[in-house]
């Protein structure tokens, strides 16, 4: 079941424009507010046959956190034994008693048997019935609703009730209170869910740099000046690789942002020379994803990405998702979401998976497919044409505010399942602190009437996601001493400000993996902001951040200084943008000797980091400033801004390998 609306009950007489209600039916749903786009028209007459579908509630939603620990956690007799596609569909199905209440309730209403089918899916019941029939069964009225951009007239309702014994087998009925713009945006207001170019992705942060000083890739005495192949090796422990099991590729998700062949040539033969220059990834391109391109609009992001995980990986090789057409992915078009047609095409299920009363895409969030634009991908949405790989990357992220929260709950509900069947996902934690990105909403990214209150990010406060914080080497420091959180002034090395993204959820409480961590975090080093907690409101008695959210990020690798070649030049480059590709490298590495010794990947690897935190090297200096606050603070243990530490790579693989 998705949201109680029990707490509308008392107004249903009120607001009920319908034939008397029985006190056996409650409202279901009811439009939160009307946006100004749509006028409500006449009544739809009551013989027009409308195409129903009733969105069956999922069975199992609350218990994601159990299925997941139990492949996942290191004690668990079932650690590794990652479920199949077939039965994480099967678990989350709606279940049968679901499907016969369903079914029962509107045969009993005089819909016949014989006009019901249920979907392939399994998540729906659809039928065809006049709006009388609907009326009748919803108790409400239909109104043709004109959308003033397009003309475009749908039929729909202000609100709908069904029989109280039915509220928690259902979804959604469509068609229901939902306006959605069905129809390409183009040409069409702005959607209030907007991205501008590279709204998601984290760096930006470049600088041109001399690489003939840190030409001598063995040296490491300049790793305080510029972060290498073999400073990174070092830091961590890392062994050159040297297999390659069938099938091991790490995932890097890209959108809006391309490589180009000619930069990692030109930082193979400077930094890595025993990887031969043409060496590329694979593309999975998805609905319209197009790479490399020519070296003058060689893309920061994706050089970084691939430069970090190349010297790490090499010879396991690299998949691309290079995701969305041109115009959307370089935000010609306004659609701010970037995750959902990558999760569609590596999960054809995801497609059409109702789930917190969202199906499949969002129009006014998504990408619109076919693109009949000049350029654009003019074919359906891509559904299930690439396989997952064992481990995937993602340097991007926004903030949890600029998105619908049912829409953030399904798609963390995807990453519970895709953990399930044993993929590591890895997300940056953010570049500015404990604020949001500059602007947004406020001057200074935070949130509140007087721009004071954390921003907390998206999708990464997802807890089934491991995210990503940055580190870095401080002039006269080596990379044998430990590390300190990144914290970078304005113009110093970057034009822009950057700490590592942290901090807790206004979403997602704090997950069980987590509970200890965080707990001894609030106990032995209590930030000194006041907070809210549980269903304390936004900012309540002047609360900064979210007491009972979960915390993040989960660990931390370095960010900071890193040499690249990006459009054809030498650069040094950061932002937790390079600690998500090194730290998921390093877990590719994990994955290869596991599967080279006939185990499985790691899959979620949280409940064993949690469990297991010594073999991080723990972050205790540095902080993440940000909304007039000089943030958190990195501490013996736990922080949101380090989360564990950086991998310690010898210790990892011992604890994984020792795990059945
Ligand atoms: C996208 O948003 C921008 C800024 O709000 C606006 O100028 C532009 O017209 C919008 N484009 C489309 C295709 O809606
Ligand atoms: C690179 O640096 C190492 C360590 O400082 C040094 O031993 C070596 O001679 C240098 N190699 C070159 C080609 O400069
Ligand atoms: C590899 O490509 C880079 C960039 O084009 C070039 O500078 C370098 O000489 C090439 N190395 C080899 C061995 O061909
Ligand atoms: C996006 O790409 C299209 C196609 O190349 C181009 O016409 C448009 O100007 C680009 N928009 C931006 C904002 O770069
Ligand atoms: C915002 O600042 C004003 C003036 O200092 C103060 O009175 C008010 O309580 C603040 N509001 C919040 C939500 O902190
Ligand atoms: C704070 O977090 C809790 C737990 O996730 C959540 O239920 C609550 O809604 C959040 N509060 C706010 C104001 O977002
Ligand atoms: C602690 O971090 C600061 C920067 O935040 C750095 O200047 C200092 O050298 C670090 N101290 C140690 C002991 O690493
Ligand atoms: C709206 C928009 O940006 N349209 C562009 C889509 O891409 C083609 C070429 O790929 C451009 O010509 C359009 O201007």
């Amino acid at each position: 079941m998705i949201i109680s609306y029990s707490a509308f009950a008392a107004f249903t007489l009120l607001l009920c424009n319908a034939a008397a209600l029985p006190d056996s039916h409650a409202v279901h749903e009811k439009r939160e507010a009307t946006s100004e786009r749509w006028i409500k028209r006449d009544r739809v007459n009551g013989l027009t046959t409308l195409p129903v579908r009733i969105g069956l509630a999922q069975s199992n939603l609350d218990r994601g956190y159990d299925y997941l620990l139990d492949v996942s956690h290191p004690d668990s007799p079932n650690y590794g034994k990652h479920w199949t596609a077939e039965e994480v569909a099967k678990k989350f199905a709606p279940s049968e008693e679901s499907i016969g209440a369903v079914r029962d309730w509107l045969t009993s209403s005089g819909i016949d048997r014989k006009r019901i089918s249920h979907t392939t899916n399994m998540g729906w019941l659809t039928f065809h019935a006049t709006v009388q029939e609907m009326e009748n069964l919803l108790h409400t009225e239909y109104y043709h609703h004109e959308d003033s951009e397009t003309g475009q007239v749908i039929p729909a309702c202000d609100l709908y009730h069904i029989p109280n014994h039915i509220t928690e087998h259902v979804d959604f009925v469509t068609p229901g209170v939902g306006l959605n713009v069905r129809n390409h945006p183009q040409g069409g207001p702005p959607s209030p869910w907007k991205r501008g170019i590279n709204d998601h992705h984290e760096p930006a942060k470049f600088q041109e740099f001399p690489h003939e000083k840190i030409h001598n890739n063995s040296d490491l005495a300049t790793c305080d000046i510029a972060i290498t192949p073999a400073c990174i090796r070092a830091l961590y422990d890392v062994p050159l690789p040297t297999t390659a099991v069938k099938g091991n590729t790490i995932g890097i998700f890209e959108n809006g942002n391309f490589y180009a062949q000619e930069d990692l040539d030109l930082f193979f033969s400077n930094f890595t020379p025993y990887i031969k220059n043409g060496t590329h990834p694979i593309l999975d391109s998805i609905d319209g994803g197009v790479a490399p391109v020519p070296v003058a609009q060689g893309g920061g992001e994706s050089a970084l990405d691939l430069e970090l995980a190349y010297p790490l990986i090499h010879p396991q090789q690299v998949t691309l998702f290079q995701v969305d057409d041109i115009n959307y992915s370089n935000g010609s078009l306004n659609a701010s979401g970037i995750y959902n047609d990558w999760l569609d095409a590596i999960d054809g299920s995801y497609c059409t998976y109702s789930a917190f009363g969202e199906t499949g895409n969002d129009p006014s969030v998504d990408p619109v497919y076919p693109d009949p634009l000049p350029g654009g991908w003019n074919h359906p949405l891509q559904c299930g044409v690439y396989k997952p790989t064992n481990v995937m990357s993602v340097s991007y992220s926004a903030q949890e505010y600029n998105h619908p929260v049912n829409y953030q709950k399904r798609m963390c509900n995807e990453f519970m399942k895709l953990g399930l069947q044993g993929h590591s996902i890895f997300f940056s934690s953010g570049d500015t602190g404990v604020a949001g990105r500059a602007t947004d909403p406020a001057p200074n990214g935070c949130l509140g009437p007087n721009h004071t209150i954390f921003n907390s990010r998206y999708p990464n406060s997802c807890p089934y996601l491991t995210v990503v914080g940055a580190t870095k080497v401080y002039p006269g420091h080596t990379v044998f001493e430990p590390e300190s959180a990144a914290n970078d002034l304005a113009g110093a090395p970057y034009k822009t400000a950057y700490s590592p993204g942290g901090g807790f959820s206004n979403i997602f409480p704090i997950p069980p993996w987590q509970e200890t961590a965080v707990a001894s975090y609030f106990k032995h080093h209590n930030p000194p902001y006041p907070y809210y907690s549980g269903n304390e409101p936004l900012g309540y008695g002047g609360g900064l951040y979210n007491r009972s959210g979960r915390g993040y990020p989960d660990v931390a690798a370095n960010g900071d200084n890193i040499a690249v070649y990006s459009a054809g030049k030498a650069h040094l480059s950061g932002g937790t943008s390079a600690s998500t590709p090194m730290f998921a490298s390093i877990v590719n590495r994990i994955n290869e000797e596991r599967l080279l010794r006939g185990k499985s990947p790691v899959g979620f690897i949280n409940p064993v980091l949690y469990a297991h935190p010594e073999v991080l090297n723990d972050i205790k200096n540095g902080s993440n400033p940000g909304c007039n606050t000089n943030g958190f603070t990195a501490v013996d243990g736990w922080d949101p801004l380090t989360g564990l530490g950086t991998p310690n790579f010898p210790k990892m693989l011992e604890l994984f390998l020792r795990l059945p």
